[in-house]
């Protein structure tokens, strides 16, 4: 490893990139725009990542040298180790967050915006010189597997190792993507620098019509591995809209029943709200027979096959997950998983310098996340926000058609929030147009995924709203249009895994069990399972759910199978508030939906 260490230093530090850089892409457009990034931001070197295993292990020995991750105990957790961010860096900033398009309007209320023009001098400022001192890594990246026509590809360019080893564990990254970037042409330009961390000098700015984002300030998550959500979705909402698909802040998961069948669901649950844990579900065992396969845990691209079917990809390759609340009775496939070849992000450690964080069952934490000896009167050991990343093959229920360059067959869509109250367990939308209404009606208290206040119930349309990267209006509009074109319409619910009652208690156990209620939304999809039809939807009977061994009292399936009409109806109008202030942008189609069911909600017959 020494060696390899001293190779970075003598190829990289002794050829400035001043003097004759190596032609390392024959793609001159790529060439040129890391000549001038190199000359605006005058970093000591620059590296290309290949992205191989070596290229990644010399990059965990620099970090573990400089102090930026620590080793974890490695007999317990191998080649596991652990980074303390920034203590104000310790998740996304959507305050920070801007959309810069000619036109405030194509942002939209949605987006922070800022002209082009304002955008990048503000920004281009903050990178001057930045790199100073510090090594260039020049990341190529693919988003979905290599071979795909649905794929898109991204070039990131940092002075942050940690972002390359996470952008390595969760994305196809290196010499293939470079390929396939060269042979293509075009990329999106992802700049990226964690500056002096300091909050006031912290953007992350997208510029959707140049394909292009810059980031400074921060190396946390969605803030800094430019992939994921400033690429995956923000720009690539942009781009799915000019090409007819859709990039969503979806889960994949594949359900295969005791008969065999399989069906893969993908679901929309805002940050924090329950993708990873329901894409890697262990069925219980009052469920025998059920197997349950990870294609993604939260994002999807999906498009119209030649049949007239919706097709899924997970652009991603690997997890970045919530790790608190993770243990072997929720989510023992994560559990498992995160017990080697893992980075974790603001854990607390033990004294036997194991990861350590709220839900987990066993240890003690004397560290907390900021490296202080653990006093709960400082709060949490480990940071809510704190995180695990690794690569989709540690899953033990990774299903390898992950990487099909044709993705998976959608049979239903599923959209879901965090509410203590009114949004029952499940229910069915009525059609396509009907479910891009409950998709943009969707609301759930905020969590600590992103900075400021947790707690605070907000709209967040198709779990899209930090996101999206245009005018929520026209992004409703094309999910309708896009409806037109699928011959096989998938079928649209609405899940809460998160009522409580009165004393503060969660009335459904969740985790595993919510196979219960994707049981029914699949056989509802075949056309089994029964259900009966109110206003708001289809909702199942207390006896469409199968509560098989399930310790659950029939006044309790009744309150999470049933709607409070009038709370609903107070719902539908904040619903229609919400629409409306979108103006003129908004489609008829839609209003419309929202008119009808509040309509039917203030007929006085209707009784859940
Ligand atoms: P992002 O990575 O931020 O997009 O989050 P996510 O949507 O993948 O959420 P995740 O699965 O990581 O869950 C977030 C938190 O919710 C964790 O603390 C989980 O333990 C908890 N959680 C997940 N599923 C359930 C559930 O069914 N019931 C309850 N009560 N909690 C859940
Ligand atoms: C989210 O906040 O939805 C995440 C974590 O998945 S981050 O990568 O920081 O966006
Ligand atoms: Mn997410």
């Amino acid at each position: 490893m020494r060696h390899l260490l001293v190779t970075l230093e003598t190829v990289y530090k002794k050829r400035p990139f001043t003097e004759n850089i190596p032609m390392t892409t024959k793609l001159s457009a790529l060439q040129s725009w890391v000549d001038q990034v190199a000359d605006h931001t005058q970093p000591d070197a620059i590296h290309w990542c290949t992205g191989t295993d070596d290229e990644y292990q010399e990059f965990i020995e620099i970090m573990l040298s400089d102090g930026t991750l620590t080793t974890l105990n490695q007999e317990q957790y191998p080649n596991c180790y652990l980074h303390r961010s920034d203590p104000s860096d310790v998740a996304r900033v959507e305050h920070l967050t801007f959309v810069c398009t000619d036109e405030a309007e194509d942002a939209g209320p949605n987006n922070n915006w800022m002209s082009p023009a304002d955008g990048h001098a503000k920004i281009d400022a903050l990178f001057d010189g930045c790199m100073k001192g510090r090594m260039m890594f020049v990341i190529p990246y693919c988003m979905g597997p290599i071979g795909s026509p649905y794929s898109r590809c991204g070039v990131e360019i940092t002075d942050s190792p940690y972002v390359v080893a996470n952008m390595k564990l969760m994305t196809r990254m290196g010499s293939d993507a470079l390929e396939r970037i060269e042979n293509e042409g075009t990329f999106v330009r992802g700049l990226h620098s964690t500056g002096d961390l300091d909050p006031e000098r912290r953007f992350i700015m997208h510029f959707p019509d140049e394909l292009s984002i810059k980031s400074i300030g921060s190396g946390y998550g969605g803030n800094a591995l430019l992939g994921k959500k400033c690429h995956a979705l923000r720009i690539a909402s942009h781009q799915a809209r000019q090409e007819g698909w859709l990039a969503e802040h979806m889960l994949i998961v594949g359900l295969e029943s005791p008969a065999g069948a399989v069906h893969y669901v993908a679901c929309a649950f805002p940050s924090a709200c329950g993708k990873t844990n329901l894409a890697m579900l262990v069925p219980p065992d009052s469920l025998p027979g059920w197997k349950v396969w990870t294609l993604g845990d939260d994002i999807a691209w999906l498009h119209p096959d030649e049949g007239g079917k919706l097709r899924a990809i997970n652009p991603e390759s690997g997890y970045f997950g919530v790790v608190p609340g993770t243990n072997e009775t929720t989510n023992k496939n994560a559990y498992d998983m995160i017990m080697h070849d893992t980075i974790f992000t603001n854990v607390a450690t033990t004294e036997d310098n194991e990861p350590w964080w709220e839900g987990k069952k066993d240890g003690t934490p004397t560290t907390d996340w900021q490296g202080r000896a653990f006093d709960s009167a400082n709060g949490k050991a480990a940071h809510p926000n704190s995180r695990f990343t690794v690569a989709a093959t540690n899953n033990p229920c990774y299903s390898s058609l992950a990487d099909a360059p044709e993705g998976v067959p959608i049979s239903a869509i599923v959209f879901g929030g965090r509410r203590k109250q009114l949004a029952p367990l499940v229910y069915e939308a009525k059609s396509w147009k009907h479910g891009v209404l409950v998709g943009a009606g969707v609301a759930s208290e905020t969590t600590s995924a992103n900075v400021g206040e947790v707690g605070v119930i907000r709209r967040d349309p198709m779990a899209m709203k930090p996101f999206c990267g245009y005018n929520f209006a026209d992004y409703w509009s094309h999910w309708l249009a896009f409806g037109e074109r699928l011959e096989h319409l998938p079928k649209i619910f609405h899940v809460n895994w998160f009522r409580q009652n009165d004393e503060g208690e969660f009335l459904w156990p969740g985790f595993g069990e919510n196979l219960r209620v994707l049981e029914w939304i699949i056989e509802r999809c075949e056309g089994r399972a029964g259900a009966h039809e109110s206003p708001i939807g289809f909702l199942p009977n207390p006896e469409d759910i199968n509560t098989t061994d399930l310790d659950i009292s029939p006044q309790v399936l009744e309150a999470l199978t049933s709607v409070d009409r009038e709370q609903w109806r107070i719902e539908m109008e904040s619903v229609g508030e919400y629409l409306e202030s979108y103006g003129d942008r908004l489609p008829d189609a839609l209003r419309q939906q929202q008119q009808t069911i509040a309509a039917e909600l203030s007929k006085s017959t209707y009784k859940s």
